[in-house]
């Protein structure tokens, strides 16, 4: 059965990056399929976090969904801490994932820098838990930006690996799905399925404004290298104002961009605001210079993006709002999680006490 599940860490400055690459591809798949979407709190402390913060941090990444359009009463809504089959499934694919897979990360690579030493054992588990988020509800489909593609290469070998090692226990227990693409790889009968990413569009990984080599990303020092959703106006339209670019003007083809990451980047910001392909972007602008086409794609992305600004900070006015849909989804995402966590300790030879 297909199912589609997503998360967004809350550690703070959600930016169009995550709009666009993530939250905003969101909304329409619920009208798809059944969706859950989490904000992973337990993600967001796999790096030094504030304690003090956390709950605020939470109650915005849901501002976000619900202003972006998620509709609670279609889509599961909640936060990973309130759900703990999250982090006991993340301890048994702890145990299937190998050293060797989660050291060829380039997120932990990059996140733990230099001193690697002292990053914490959660930094580099990191993809086994999100692992975990996925299949914890057996999801099929999983909506990410392109910096989350090794990731979910690596659920689905630890998915793989699950339904390999335990074959038999699945056959004999009767807990198997037929596996829809048969394969020499797998056993005719599946307990995890095989996630699809689905990373596509034009923004699938939206650059910094101040570097086009760069994604651009909520722990960047310099705020002027993104966009944040709870910017107001005037603050997106000084940072498009600002946005690094090269002396030239807008080329009428794509190849045209080639050699020019910074002003690919607007275009490809200004195609998955207004919907347009970017073809279509560089048709209209074409020859114009960044002085014609920075105040128009600041006029667009404050057009779409106040409305939305507007109603995160109404929905945040309200926090005890916020917490009653968090745990409404909770208690439903418990109870898909529930049953498949019960099965998958029956496959492990877990003694059931109660
Ligand atoms: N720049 C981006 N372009 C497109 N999609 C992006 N995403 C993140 N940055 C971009 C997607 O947003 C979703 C949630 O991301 P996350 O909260 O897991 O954070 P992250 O991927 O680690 O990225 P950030 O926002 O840059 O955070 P920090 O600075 O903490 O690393 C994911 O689907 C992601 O792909």
């Amino acid at each position: 059965q297909p199912r589609v599940f997503s998360g967004v860490q809350p550690t703070g400055n959600l930016h169009l990056g995550n709009y666009l690459g993530a939250i905003a591809r969101f909304v329409p798949l619920q009208d798809e399929m059944p969706a859950i979407y989490c904000v992973v709190d337990l993600h967001a402390i796999t790096v030094k976090h504030d304690p003090a913060l956390l709950a605020g941090t939470t109650r915005e990444v849901t501002a976000a969904y619900l202003a972006a359009g998620i509709d609670p009463k279609k889509a599961i809504i909640f936060n990973q801490s309130q759900v703990r089959e999250h982090a006991e499934l993340a301890w048994i694919f702890n145990c299937i994932a190998r050293i060797g897979w989660l050291s060829r990360m380039t997120q932990f690579k990059e996140k733990a820098g230099k001193n690697r030493e002292n990053a914490s054992v959660g930094l580099f588990a990191y993809p086994t838990l999100m692992a975990a988020d996925i299949l914890a509800y057996r999801a099929t489909h999983v909506p990410v930006g392109d910096d989350q593609k090794q990731h979910l290469e690596l659920t689905r070998d630890i998915a793989q690996k699950f339904n390999n090692d335990f074959a038999d226990q699945i056959k004999e227990l009767g807990l198997g799905i037929p596996n829809p693409t048969p394969s020499p790889e797998l056993p005719d009968e599946l307990f995890f399925p095989l996630t699809e990413p689905m990373i596509a569009g034009p923004a699938t990984r939206i650059m910094s404004l101040r570097d086009g080599t760069k994604k651009m990303s909520k722990s960047d020092p310099s705020d002027l290298s993104r966009i944040n959703l709870r910017d107001s106006a005037e603050e997106i339209a000084k940072k498009i104002r600002k946005a690094k670019t090269d002396p030239e003007p807008l080329p009428s083809e794509m190849d045209g961009l080639a050699e020019r990451p910074e002003a690919a980047n607007l275009v490809g910001i200004y195609a998955a605001l207004s919907g347009k392909s970017k073809d279509a972007v560089l048709s209209e602008f074409a020859g114009q210079p960044f002085s014609v086409f920075k105040p128009a794609l600041a006029d667009l992305a404050v057009d779409k993006l106040a409305p939305m600004t507007g109603e995160m900070n109404r929905l945040l006015a309200d926090p005890g709002h916020i917490d009653a849909v968090l745990r409404d989804g909770a208690g439903r995402a418990s109870e898909i999680a529930g049953p498949v966590l019960r099965d998958a300790r029956r496959i492990m030879g877990f003694l059931e006490g109660r």
